[in-house]
């Protein structure tokens, strides 16, 4: 009988997606729930925007910009171009048809459906047949202290260029929220024992996204680090930082702010708590023994994904990984 499998991927921005993408190419649409982060949200204009679910969806809709990494491609910029002429705020870019996107999640929401609900008929709508689910249906709002002011996510990624230096991250409402139906029902599937369905394989993967702002948001809110940790699945992890570099964001500049070794192993050290697994680049494989001396099991990978086949590659590495735990 073919062994089922159930893969559970807590994505962030753009590493996630790749990854999803990857995953979403190998694994059935019943083996896979995506499950994204929601502190970069924000309204901007009065559009409701979900960047990390909106760079998941598109990117498993094939309709992703690959040259600007969000967004939708053969965009086109009419709104932006007369909200110039108007004097409008334009360092928030919204192209014509993802105005579409954040339009019909406005509409939606003010019909009364949450986030997951809307989510699921966007992805119907775009045809993407894998699982995306928000992180929650509450507010998360992540803020980072530039050593005087607290910044709205947006406002450092995006308006500031990510220049200002991160001394702390905070995520408004995370006590409060609750994780979406979608993200329990996933993390519940994963974790029971096996029963009657065999030996199916079972893993949670933390995709290669910044682990302070994209991944954090998805493990502090409440229940999630304690449900990881009893969960019988192995838990695994994919280095967003190969050879001393982040792949693409903040992410090595953030660490270094934070008094974090920029290297595999300090991804390693900084999941240490939750992971059995780390997958790491094999331009890192001076890091294996210090990471397994943490207890963790490594395996090497080439986790630059530039080719859809490498985002496949990656993903049966992570599959293959979870199979030996
Ligand atoms: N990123 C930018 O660097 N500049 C933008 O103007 C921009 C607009 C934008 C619009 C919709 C959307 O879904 C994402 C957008 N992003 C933009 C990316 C976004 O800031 C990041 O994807 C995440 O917040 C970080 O992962």
């Amino acid at each position: 009988m073919k062994q089922s499998r159930n893969i559970v991927a807590l994505s962030g921005g753009v590493g996630g997606a790749k990854l999803a993408l990857g995953l979403s190419k190998v694994l059935a649409p019943d083996e896979l729930t995506i499950v994204t982060n929601t502190g970069d949200d924000f309204c901007h204009m009065g559009f409701p925007v979900s960047p990390d679910l909106d760079t998941v969806m598109y990117t498993l809709a094939g309709l992703n910009n690959t040259e600007l990494g969000w967004g939708l491609k053969n965009e086109s910029w009419q709104f932006m171009d007369a909200l110039e002429v108007l004097g409008g705020e334009t360092w928030f870019r919204l192209g014509d048809r993802d105005i579409a996107t954040h339009t019909y999640r406005r509409e939606k929401i003010a019909a009364g459906l949450n986030l997951q609900q809307l989510t699921e008929q966007l992805c119907l709508a775009l045809n993407v047949q894998h699982r995306l689910i928000p992180m929650s249906n509450d507010s998360v709002a992540t803020q980072v202290f530039d050593g005087s002011d607290w910044l709205d996510f947006q406002d450092y990624f995006v308006r500031r260029q990510c220049a200002p230096t991160v001394t702390g991250i905070r995520f408004n409402g995370i006590e409060q929220a609750a994780l979406s139906e979608g993200f329990e029902q996933a993390l519940a599937a994963v974790s029971e024992i096996e029963s009657d369905t065999g030996n199916a394989l079972k893993a949670v993967l933390i995709c290669p996204s910044n682990p302070f702002v994209s991944v954090d948001p998805i493990l502090k809110l409440p229940t999630v680090l304690p449900k990881l940790k009893q969960c019988s699945a192995p838990v695994i992890a994919v280095s967003p930082i190969v050879n001393g570099q982040a792949i693409k964001g903040p992410t090595a500049k953030m660490m270094a702010a934070l008094d974090m070794p920029v290297s595999a192993l300090g991804v390693a050290n900084y999941y240490r708590d939750i992971i059995d697994g780390l997958v790491i680049d094999h331009a890192d494989a001076d890091a294996v023994s210090e990471i397994e001396a943490l207890g963790i099991r490594v395996k090497m990978a080439n986790s630059i994904m530039i080719s859809e086949q490498d985002k496949i590659a990656l993903a049966n590495d992570c599959i293959s990984f979870a199979e030996q735990l």
